[in-house]
Formats: structure tokens, sequence, C-alpha cells
């Protein structure tokens, strides 16, 4: 297995793919694609698209996307769609979590390979895909709790916390919650006084960020934004309210975009953990695996730093997205 750049695979329990989709490497010509996207609820998302199209082309891979405007029925019909067109191979990036078992197992009837792109699914048959390939959305919360422990070591007294989450019942919104929540516990000082989904746009971001202002005004210490953009958003609205972000409030967020590389160089954001959208040369290769009758690892998992505002100017031109 090939795998771009700064992917590490973990191989848990590889499935014989031959085996297991016959139709496929018997199959002639062009490979056919059908990607299920989220939508374009953020400037990740856009990033994620963008490499999909980009490295199907480069691959000589035909693509069918299609746009699901976050909703979950029109990913399943676009699914539905692509089992009747007899794709090759079928991957998506699941909005929520839940829901998913009727669809799959349709997809395997068809004996179409289903990969999991970016987020993960909740259920039980794990033999319904044969790879996820992503973030470890766990391990970004516990960077973010980990940043913002050892950067209030000083402070006395209570650190309130504000929370804007992801989109409800979506993987990295649970787990970010997760990873930040198992660090944080660790001191009692640290406490999340509200948390609240701001779906992962700016607009949604900025309204909740509002709201979170008139209710509890200089209390907020601290805001965990499990996006960039919901803390980009966010910033308008503590500085429309007469704060300063990354000053009176301590702004993490998740992604690193250049959105948020931007925020940190103008000193309004004070950290980002990185969670890189790059993932369509590794798909392109997985899907070129799958049709060589290969065996695809069941997990592969995006290797991912952290940048504070300290080193924003430095890194940011070396940024791809
Ligand atoms: O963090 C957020 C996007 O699933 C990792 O979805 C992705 C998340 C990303 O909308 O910005």
């Amino acid at each position: 297995m090939t795998t771009s750049r700064r992917q590490v695979i973990a191989a848990l329990g590889a499935v014989p793919v031959v085996a297991a989709w016959p139709g496929l490497a018997r199959a002639q010509g062009k490979i056919v694609l059908g990607f299920s996207q989220i939508g374009a609820e953020s400037e990740w998302r856009t990033a994620n698209s963008e490499s999909i199209k980009s490295a199907a082309k480069e691959a000589g891979i035909e693509l069918k996307f299609s746009d699901a405007q976050q909703k979950q029925e029109n990913q399943i019909k676009a699914i539905r769609s692509f089992i009747a067109q007899k794709v090759d191979v079928i991957a998506f990036s699941p909005v929520v979590e839940s829901g998913w078992g009727t669809v799959l197992r349709e997809a395997k009837a068809a004996k179409i390979p289903v990969i999991l792109s970016d987020r993960a699914v909740n259920e039980k048959d794990d033999s319904l895909w044969v790879s996820f390939m992503g973030s470890d959305f766990v391990e970004e919360g516990r960077k973010a709790g980990r940043w913002l422990l050892e950067n209030m070591k000083g402070k006395a007294g209570d650190v309130n916390i504000v929370e804007l989450q992801g989109t409800v019942g979506s993987a990295p919104a649970i787990d970010r919650k997760k990873g930040f929540e198992e660090i944080i516990k660790a001191d009692p000082r640290f406490k999340i006084i509200r948390s609240q989904t701001g779906d992962f746009t700016r607009a949604k971001g900025k309204e909740v960020m509002e709201a979170f202002l008139k209710a509890e005004g200089k209390k907020i210490n601290v805001l965990y934004a499990h996006n960039d953009d919901m803390a980009i958003g966010a910033i308008q609205a503590i500085e429309e309210a007469g704060m300063k972000p990354a000053k009176d409030i301590t702004i993490i967020s998740i992604d690193a975009v250049k959105g948020a590389f931007e925020a940190m160089m103008a000193g309004k954001l004070n950290v980002s953990v990185e969670c890189s959208p790059l993932l369509g040369p590794q798909l392109m290769q997985a899907v070129k695996d799958l049709k060589a009758g290969k065996t695809l690892p069941r997990r592969i998992v995006t290797e991912e730093g952290i940048f504070p505002m300290e080193v924003a100017a430095k890194e940011f031109p070396k940024r791809k997205y």
C-alpha cells in the first residue's frame, strides 16, 4: 500500500478484498469511484473536496462526486444512485455516525466495496466497509486539552470554558469533546460552563458565541471550538462585544486551515490543532489497490501536529490548505 505524505498505516486485521468483492478484480477499463461528500460547511471541507477531485484526475479515476448539503438523507440517496450505476468503489464521509446500516448492506449485497473517508460510522457489523481513513479526533481533543492545561498553569482560580461543538452526532464532534474532557478533568479548576453546537460553520459559531457572551460575559476565560470556522465566527462576536479575542478570552480550535493561521498572525487566535483534509491521494491509491485485488488496511490514520500563534507566521508559507 502506497501512502501519500505523512500518513501512518495501522493494519488492524486486514480483509481479503478479492474474496470479499469478486466482481471488482474482473472489472475492465477506467475505475469509477462514487464519492458522497457532506457539503461545503467549512474551509476544511472545501480543501477536502478539492483534494479528492484533483487526486482523482491525476490518478485517471472517473469520479462521481455528490454534495449532500449536510443532509444524511441526501448521502443515502447518493449512495443508492452509485449502487444503481454499478460504480467500482463507493467512498463517503458520513455526516453523522449512526443510521447507515441499511444502505451499507445494500452496497455489500451489490458487491461494491465501501471506503469511509474522514469520518467513522457507528455500526456493529464492520464488514460493511473495507477501510476507514482519516484523523484520530479523540487525540485532537486531547491535544487541545493538553495545550490548555500547560498554558493555564500560572493562572489562579477557576478556568471557565465555553465549547462550540461540531455537528450533532458527527464523529469529530463526539470525539473532540471526549478527548478534551478526558484531559481537563485532571484539574477541577477547569469547568465547561456552556457547550452548544455551532454546526462547524462560521455563521453558527458567531451566533452561539453571542449567546454565550450574553449569558456569561466576562466570566468566560476560554473558548474551545471544534473547528476553525466556528472560532473565526466567534472571534467576530467577541470583538463586537468589545472584548479582545486571544487576550480576554483564550481561543483554541481545530483544523489549522489558512483562515486560522491568518487569525493567529493577527493575534486573535491562540492555537489550532492540525487536522489534514488532504485525503485525496491516499483515497485514490486505496481505490487502485482494491481494483488490483490488494488488501487494504482496516484503518489509515492521518498524522498531525499542533500550531500555537507564536509559530504561525513561520509556518504559514508552508501550509497547503
Ligand atoms: O474538522 C470540520 C469539518 O470531519 C474532520 O468537518 C472533519 C471536520 C472538520 O466541517 O471543519
